[in-house]
């Protein structure tokens, strides 16, 4: 924006003033530009839980569906230094939506388009993984794993159980995950890599595309009993970065973060 005005100045100093008001048009122009580029891209959620206590329940969460079960912040079992979400304090059967469970959320009822990365672990072989969309208790979307490590599916909560669709990534229990979750309108795809592997997502193939037009907007959530940490959620994948100070410059990347696990 400076060399912009400069160059105002210096033309204004050989040619006709009446060049001016193109220069401050294009000043404007480009102003406007950065202006709605900024507001159209943000990141807009990260929870790391590191300023949580252990045993309560997290800060930056609510609940969205009120069942039997409360989430906890907890140590890392792979790491007793980090402090990592726990979704339930029962076990996995009891802590299905379904069966009582209570569903945490984040975000905003008007959340529509968005892309969440974020560390998962499952506890054992069994249902579990996340909510988006999430309207209330009974309208929202599951991204599924399913028992087996294989079938990870996309299912629908409108009056029972439908499924979106039906999906495959090999995964184990006690290990720690990389996911990744786009929303392009009616259009949902959901990744899964170890958080080890270097990858990036865009050379990894989805586990589930599924496709419904249900439901348009909603917030982000757990489903049943699972770990969950450094979750970020952007406009894009070029938002999923986190500002070390308000005031600084730098900011760090979900891969600068992970070199120092
Ligand atoms: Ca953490």
């Amino acid at each position: 924006m400076r060399s912009t005005s400069l160059c105002c100045f210096q033309h204004r100093q050989h040619r006709s003033v009446r060049q001016l008001p193109y220069c401050a048009i294009i000043v404007v122009l480009m102003l406007y530009i950065g202006i709605t580029t900024q507001a159209s891209a943000a990141l807009l959620f990260h929870d790391d839980f590191e300023k949580d206590e252990v045993g309560k329940e997290p800060s930056k969460w609510e609940v969205g569906f009120d069942g039997a079960t409360v989430a906890k912040v907890v140590a890392d079992p792979k790491k007793g230094s980090n402090k990592v979400l726990l979704t339930s304090d029962k076990g996995s059967n009891q802590s299905r939506h379904d069966v009582g469970g209570s569903i945490y959320v984040v975000g905003d009822l008007a959340w529509d388009d968005y892309v969440a990365e974020w560390d998962m672990m499952f506890p054992d072989d069994f249902y579990m993984g996340i909510v988006f969309r999430f309207q209330d208790g009974e309208k929202f979307y599951l991204s599924d794993r399913r028992q087996g490590g294989r079938d990870y599916h996309f299912y629908k909560r409108q009056g029972g159980w439908a499924l979106v669709q039906a999906g495959l990534v090999e995964n184990d229990p006690e290990v720690w995950y990389r996911a990744q979750l786009v929303l392009e309108g009616d259009n949902f795809t959901f990744k899964l890599k170890e958080r080890k592997d270097n990858t990036p997502f865009d050379k990894i193939d989805p586990a589930t595309e599924g496709e419904d037009g249900n439901f348009k907007t909603g917030k982000f959530g757990n489903y049943g009993l699972v770990y969950i940490d450094n979750i970020f959620i952007g406009d894009s994948v070029e938002d999923l970065v986190l500002p070390v100070e308000p005031q600084d410059k730098l900011s760090m990347t979900w891969g600068e973060i992970k070199d120092a696990y």
